[in-house]
């Protein structure tokens, strides 16, 4: 899987170069190439924005800085995908349907945004993390990449992908490791039991709990899914 991003603050990259995807960055079971913006201004003074059209607040990116850090990219068949909190809300399903894609382009825009002439020619679709405001297309761009990342072949275990949360539309059962005993708790009698069919059902037990005490809404999305 390749991503190319387009951004004013590459350097906000730097903490999705760590850990688990640090070691597929170099396995090269995924890339990433960060294109700073800035860098197609053609500007004396790399000025990449400028005031909105109609007045009000704020700076808007330049459309032609823009279309040239893209067109330096050459793959018309990767997919671009703005970071707006006017997209599709990302889910599971969403990230899991976006693995399968070769290539991704994320565009990052800062400031009031980016002029909608260039949005309109080059993205293919928008993406949104959730229903709030943030400065910057960065953090959602690292949280596309990280979820995306998980189901690249070779990134986690298969077993981790199939086990977690949301993968059944239900929440994850709890996880315990030594000591035994922690501040007079114990760990539940059946995970030291050995009886895999046992510890099958409690965890599809707690699985279940789980979801019905802290997200019911998922509940009813799977009820919704039976019926249709
Ligand atoms: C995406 C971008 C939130 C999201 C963003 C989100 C930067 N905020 N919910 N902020 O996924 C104007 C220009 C706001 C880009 C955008």
């Amino acid at each position: 899987m390749k991503f190319d991003v387009l951004t004013l603050f590459p350097q906000s990259f730097e903490p999705i170069k760590q850990s688990i995807l640090g070691r597929a960055l170099e396995k090269n079971l995924i890339s990433l190439n960060l294109i700073n913006i800035r860098d197609f201004s053609k500007d004396k003074h790399k000025k990449v924005d400028d005031t909105p059209y109609g007045g009000g607040a704020g700076m808007v990116i330049k459309p032609d800085v823009v279309y040239d850090a893209y067109k330096s990219i050459e793959d018309k068949n990767a997919k671009v995908i703005y970071l707006s909190p006017q997209g599709n809300v990302l889910n599971q399903k969403k990230v899991e349907s976006l693995s399968k894609e070769e290539h991704l382009i994320l565009l990052c825009g800062h400031y009031e945004g980016i002029d909608q002439r260039v949005i309109d020619e080059i993205v293919d679709e928008e993406v949104s993390i959730g229903d709030y405001v943030l400065t910057g297309g960065e953090i959602p761009a690292m949280v596309l990449i990280d979820s995306v990342s998980r189901y690249v072949e070779g990134v986690i275990t298969k077993e981790s992908i199939e086990e977690e949360s949301f993968s059944n539309n239900l929440l994850e059962y709890p996880h315990y490791t030594r000591p035994e005993v922690f501040l007079d708790k114990k760990v539940p009698e059946v995970l030291l039991s050995g009886h895999h069919e046992n510890i099958r059902k409690w965890r599809e037990e707690q699985s279940l709990k789980n979801t019905y005490q802290k997200r019911p809404d998922l509940l009813k999305e799977n009820n919704d899914m039976i019926k249709n």
